[in-house]
């Protein structure tokens, strides 16, 4: 009902503002890069808007987006991705009949149109599935940007969010556009200051209670690195396989006084439960909340709900 609803949607508009969340990662970048393309074929008028720092590596997909970075205009639809909350992408931008495609488990639901499927690994994994009938339209981009989108949010398919339906989208689709091409283009990018940030990261990572590692960087800290915002969050996942942390923490004020916190874990812990009570949301293994304060009060706080929520597992 809601595939058919959404897909008539779009048939019958005429201008489109495709978004999806700021700071985009690989995931945003290439869902919001797919609809545009796939938009583009059908003819309407296109807009687009990414709020936040553009990693560098997503430099040439986003100079070579088809339409017009939005300003307002009137658009029949508005297509969200990824996006647990208009706040990820900017409050007030959304216009039309809002179309929510999102694959977080707390998505709030906010479009005329939610097309939520927490099972997919990815919210490139959901726009492949509900364009795959045109799969023969789709050209050797749009087919890397759904690979793209795939590899980023289950870290080239090692993360448990990848599943059979995710290899079988992988799949059907690498023989046009080899996975090592994509390794060599979007992975194989990294120069040594890259290395030098994460020996930074290294010796910022402290260990709290009950299995918990965690990092932060106050305002000054990140307006003095020379790297952005994904950037940073691609080296914070480099500490994932560290064996003995039950959950990954980290916690970058973003803006004076505001903490945006990434929660990361293994599955011992839903890690969306407790990012809720901070008001954010996202996946049991992969979480995140911004939240006020000082961090001295805010650390605790954290830590406390990640045992209470152990316990109740
Ligand atoms: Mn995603």
């Amino acid at each position: 009902m809601t595939v058919q609803k959404l897909k008539n949607e779009i048939e019958k508009s005429r201008s489109v503002l495709v978004t999806a969340h700021r700071n985009p990662d690989a995931d945003a970048v290439s869902s919001l890069a797919f609809v545009l393309a796939l938009l583009q074929k059908k003819g309407k008028v296109l807009y687009y808007h990414l709020a936040g720092e553009i990693n560098l590596k997503w430099k040439d997909i986003v100079s070579g987006l088809p339409g017009k970075p939005y300003k307002g205009e009137d658009v029949d639809i508005s297509i969200c991705l990824d996006s647990t909350s208009p706040e990820r992408f900017g409050e007030g931008i959304i216009k039309g009949v809002v179309i929510n495609i999102d694959h977080h488990v707390s998505n709030r639901r906010y479009g005329d149109i939610n097309h939520v499927m927490p099972d997919m690994s990815s919210t490139a994994e959901i726009v492949y599935y509900l364009f795959k009938d045109e799969i023969d339209f789709f050209n050797d981009f749009m087919k890397e940007m759904i690979l793209l989108g795939i590899l980023g949010d289950t870290g080239f398919l090692k993360y448990d969010n990848a599943t059979a339906s995710t290899f079988q989208a992988v799949s059907a689709l690498m023989s046009s556009v080899p996975l090592f091409d994509i390794y060599q283009k979007y992975y194989q990018v990294l120069t040594m200051e890259h290395f030098d940030y994460f020996s930074f990261l290294i010796s910022k990572m402290k260990k709290g209670q009950d299995g918990i590692y965690y990092i932060s960087l106050d305002f000054e800290e990140l307006e003095d690195s020379s790297l952005n915002y994904d950037e940073i969050s691609e080296l914070f996942a480099w500490f994932r396989p560290l064996k003995d942390a039950e959950v990954l923490l980290f916690f970058r004020e973003f803006q004076k006084g505001i903490f945006r916190i990434n929660f990361r874990g293994n599955n011992n812990i839903d890690l969306n439960k407790i990012a809720r009570i901070y008001g954010g949301g996202g996946h049991r293994n992969a979480a995140a909340a911004s939240i006020e304060g000082d961090l001295d009060d805010i650390l605790p706080n954290v830590f406390q709900s990640i045992s209470d929520g152990m316990k109740d597992e």
